[in-house]
């Protein structure tokens, strides 16, 4: 049965810029919203987690550089917290984010505490965790052994769910849950951001925002943006959360320094994302793809390849454009029809805003977690306790 009262719940992520500590942030403030104690632990606060608002907590990792160890180690200090929080507080549920390290070591912090003490673990893939280390040989069998012992497993796409299920062999029930955005009102005006970014009412803004790592795959995007211009001229807007002056060299050998508008580590990211017109993603593997979700609340279609979950997230033709991954001309051909056609632009738009508000809202995705918490927390544990 679960707890009579509302829960109490760990919740374990990076705190820096990213789809999956982001969602595990915006997930933790609408559950102490619904009434529910959250604890998070991490090295550092997540970033978008305010200070001061009722039933959140934050638990920092402390991590010693000790003098035989050439690489610092994370994962047993993350364990020895998680079960240290969870035996003064009582958690009900420890609900990793990110498979690496954090399924592991809250695993560790269970089998640490006695029985009748011991939070059930849930694990949330988000996406590398799965198509990126659970190739990996070095790390593969671990992530393997944490999903096949952990009290619930979800993944954010059914493509995560079917790719887990295919590269690490894990017959276990995966929960299918999707991400969801319950953007927050802008504190400015569309007019007063376009203007801070120098587009005027005529001109189209697109729209990127990612940590730029090598999957997102900026160099195409880059490409794409720079061939568009002599057919539909525009103007993008990147929010990054990774270095962005590694393309400092490729933007100015493609001649568009001055079409390109950079905001580092925005955390009021409703503020740009009203200004944008279109978003633009060009990732050759993406699990869901938050950022198209963040604009698609804005009214904001999308040109994004049609990889991994993406096609779960955006409907070709009604809510944005899909494109086959390297497939540049396509890219910029469907670019160039949705910055020409601003009727058409409008359409999609408003039906990807529709398609955030119903199907990855809060309300339908909160409830859809909370459901999942009270049946494996009503299930038998199959679990010898600890001595902590
Ligand atoms: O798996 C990752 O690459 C990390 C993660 C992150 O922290 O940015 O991104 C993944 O999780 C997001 C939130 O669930 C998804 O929106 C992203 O699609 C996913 N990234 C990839 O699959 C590459």
């Amino acid at each position: 049965m679960p707890p009579d009262r509302p829960f109490k719940i760990g919740i374990t992520c990076y705190p820096s810029v990213g789809g999956s500590g982001i969602l595990a942030t915006s997930l933790g403030l609408e559950l102490a919203a619904r009434g529910h104690e959250i604890h998070f632990v991490s090295y550092e606060r997540p970033f978008r987690l305010p200070t001061g608002a009722p039933r959140l907590f934050f638990h920092p990792v402390e991590i010693n550089s000790y003098g035989l160890f050439k690489y610092p180690d994370y994962t047993l200090p993350l364990s020895v917290k998680l079960a240290e929080t969870s035996r003064d507080f009582g958690l009900d549920i420890i609900h990793a984010h990110y498979a690496v390290p954090h399924a592991t070591a809250a695993l560790l912090a269970r089998d640490m505490l006695p029985a009748h003490r011991r939070p059930k673990v849930i694990t949330t893939l988000h996406g590398t965790d799965t198509t990126l280390l659970g190739r990996d040989p070095g790390y593969g069998p671990a992530i393997r052994h944490a999903l096949d012992t952990a009290d619930g497993i979800t993944a954010v796409s059914d493509f995560l769910r079917a790719e887990t299920q295919r590269l690490l062999t894990v017959k276990r029930p995966i929960e299918v849950i999707h991400n969801f955005f319950n953007p927050q009102t802008p504190s400015r005006s569309r007019a007063d951001v376009r203007r801070e970014l120098g587009v005027s009412d005529e001109e189209v803004l697109l729209f990127h925002s990612s940590n730029l790592r090598p999957v997102k795959r900026f160099d195409t995007l880059l490409e794409g943006f720079a061939r568009v211009q002599s057919r539909a001229p525009c103007k993008l807007l990147v929010l990054a959360g990774g270095d962005f002056n590694a393309f400092s060299e490729e933007i100015t050998r493609l001649g568009i320094r001055d079409r390109i508008m950079v905001r580092e580590n925005v955390t009021a990211i409703e503020d740009y994302l009203q200004a944008a017109d279109l978003g633009f993603f060009t990732s050759e593997s993406e699990s869901f793809c938050l950022g198209i979700l963040e604009a698609m609340a804005f009214a904001c279609p999308s040109v994004s390849t049609r990889v991994g979950g993406i096609p779960e997230v955006t409907i070709d033709g009604e809510t944005g454009l899909l494109v086959s991954p390297g497939d540049v001309e396509g890219l910029v051909d469907a670019l160039v029809a949705l910055i020409t056609d601003p009727v058409r632009r409008a359409r999609l738009g408003a039906a990807a805003r529709a398609r955030a508000q119903t199907t990855f809202t809060a309300p339908v995705i909160v409830e859809h977690y909370l459901r999942y918490y009270r049946a494996v927390y009503s299930a038998d544990s199959f679990h010898d306790g600890g001595g902590m």
